[in-house]
């Protein structure tokens, strides 16, 4: 009797083991649905503010669009190879012992180079994510023209961080610290307000909406990376931000684009706002344009951002973890004005505002219409949503490797049909296929 007893409790064991695997192995499958769900949840808050009709598409078509240069394809002649100055510089974080470990193979492209960087913000534990970035940004373009590259970061970078990102780029890489002053809260700010901000909008699943850091990236981006020591030096910027995807090859410079083109902002994907997250952000945008109407530009791009000539704002922006744009714009007291009228409403705190929305509607209210520029042949991926270039042939004469199937750009929820209208531009030859 004692050993069957005995046999009993081993199956009874056995059983409850089971099913405590059981219950591990299938907790850890739903692991990768965090992912998904956060797109998901993306996804719904854009539904929740998309327009309830997608803008119709070729009405108000007048002057083509203004057409990229061509790629250049002829081999360069040697003595063309321009050098640029190898090095490092480093602002308020430690000397960089790796900077120069590697001769720099850079500047293939002949001509003249802008004063221009790319720049990304990022925390150390970034690493692999912005060398995913680096990679296809240097094999894509600028391996072919070695511009130099500035990260930020709130903290110091760590010997990881700039042995890797130093070794993957072509140009200067330089490091620098945050000053405490442009990342944390202003003294104007009731920090009490603000942490009941985020347990509210943390209880309502609004995506980052508890979170103090993503709170200071976004006021950092709108109001003060242009005024970084390391970025005084130059006057356009590219921004990079980790895990981005580069489809097709850039075949001429941009920098340049912009500058013969008198461009002064550039996007590739535009969206709309998910407006739990700036419900008062119009009201302080009308404020400054009372206060400051004298930089308001005329020929501006109002009709991009209102349906309603500005009473109210459709929610429309260009997505800003890509943007190619003038810094000397940025430190224009015009610019500052906004920034500083926006910054004392306290959204950045008591809401959650966007540097997207924030860059947008400056551009769109301070910049004449024909200084934004819509690159379609920069074919682009950040985290849900893929620009691919509209146009067989220059997907094929780009090397592109991007579905167009993906192409968010004529979808309902994206507002780029929207800026081709209100700016009179011919849509992309073959969009229509693509709705
Ligand atoms: N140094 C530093 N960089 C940050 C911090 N938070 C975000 N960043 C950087 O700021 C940029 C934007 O942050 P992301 O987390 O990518 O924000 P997002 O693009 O809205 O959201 P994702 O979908 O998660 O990419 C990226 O380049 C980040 O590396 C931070 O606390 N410190
Ligand atoms: C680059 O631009 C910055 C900002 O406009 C300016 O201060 C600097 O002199 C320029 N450098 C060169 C080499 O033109
Ligand atoms: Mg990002």
């Amino acid at each position: 009797m004692a050993g069957s007893t005995r046999y009993l409790r081993y199956i009874v064991f056995a059983f409850v083991a089971l099913i405590v695997i059981f219950f591990i192995s299938s907790s850890s499958q739903q692991v990768p649905d965090y992912e998904t769900a956060k797109n998901m949840f993306k996804g719904q808050g854009w539904a929740h503010t998309s327009p309830d009709t997608p803008a119709a598409g070729g009405a108000g078509e007048k002057e083509p669009a203004a057409a990229a240069p061509p790629p250049a394809k002829e081999p360069v002649p040697a003595e063309d190879i321009a050098k640029t100055p190898q090095g490092t510089t480093e602002t308020g974080t430690t000397p960089n012992p790796y900077a120069n470990s590697q001769p720099k193979l850079s500047g293939q492209a002949p001509g003249e180079r802008m004063n221009a960087t790319f720049v990304t913000l990022a925390r150390n534990s970034d690493v692999w994510e912005i060398a995913r970035s680096i990679r296809q940004v240097e094999d894509r373009f600028n391996h072919n023209y070695g511009y130099d590259w500035v990260f930020l970061n709130d903290a110091d970078f760590d010997d990881t961080f700039k042995k890797v990102t130093s070794a993957l780029t072509s140009g200067n890489t330089k490091y620098g610290k945050i000053d405490k002053e442009h990342w944390g809260f202003p003294d104007f700010i009731d920090q009490e307000r603000a942490r009941k901000v985020r347990e509210d909008m943390h209880e309502r699943k609004i995506i980052y909406g508890d979170s103090v850091s993503y709170r200071h990236m976004c006021r950092y981006e709108s109001g003060f990376f242009f005024r970084h020591p390391l970025l005084l030096d130059y006057e356009w910027y590219w921004r990079v931000e980790p895990s981005i995807e580069l489809f097709c090859d850039i075949a001429y410079d941009p920098f340049k684009f912009m500058k013969e083109h008198k461009k002064k902002y550039s996007f590739v994907l535009s969206l709309y706002e998910y407006v739990e997250t700036i419900p008062t952000l119009w009201d302080s945008v009308k404020g400054f344009m009372k206060a400051h109407p004298e930089h308001i530009v005329e020929g501006n791009s109002m009709a991009f951002l209102s349906d309603d000539g500005g009473e109210t704002y459709n929610h429309c922006h260009f997505w800003s973890n890509f943007e190619i744009g003038n810094l000397d714009w940025l430190r224009s007291p015009a610019y500052i004005d906004y920034f500083n009228h926006l910054d004392r409403d306290g959204g950045f705190f008591y809401e959650r505002w966007g540097d997207a929305p924030v860059h947008s509607i400056a551009a769109g209210l301070m910049l004449k219409k024909d200084e934004i520029h819509f690159f379609n042949d920069i074919a682009y991926y950040h985290v849900p949503f893929t620009h691919c270039p509209t146009g067989e042939q220059t997907r094929l004469d780009l090397k592109c490797h991007c579905n167009p199937k993906d192409n968010f750009d004529w979808n309902g929820y994206s507002c780029t049909a929207r800026f081709f209208e209100t700016n009179g531009m011919q849509k992309p030859a073959g969009y229509e296929k693509e709705q």
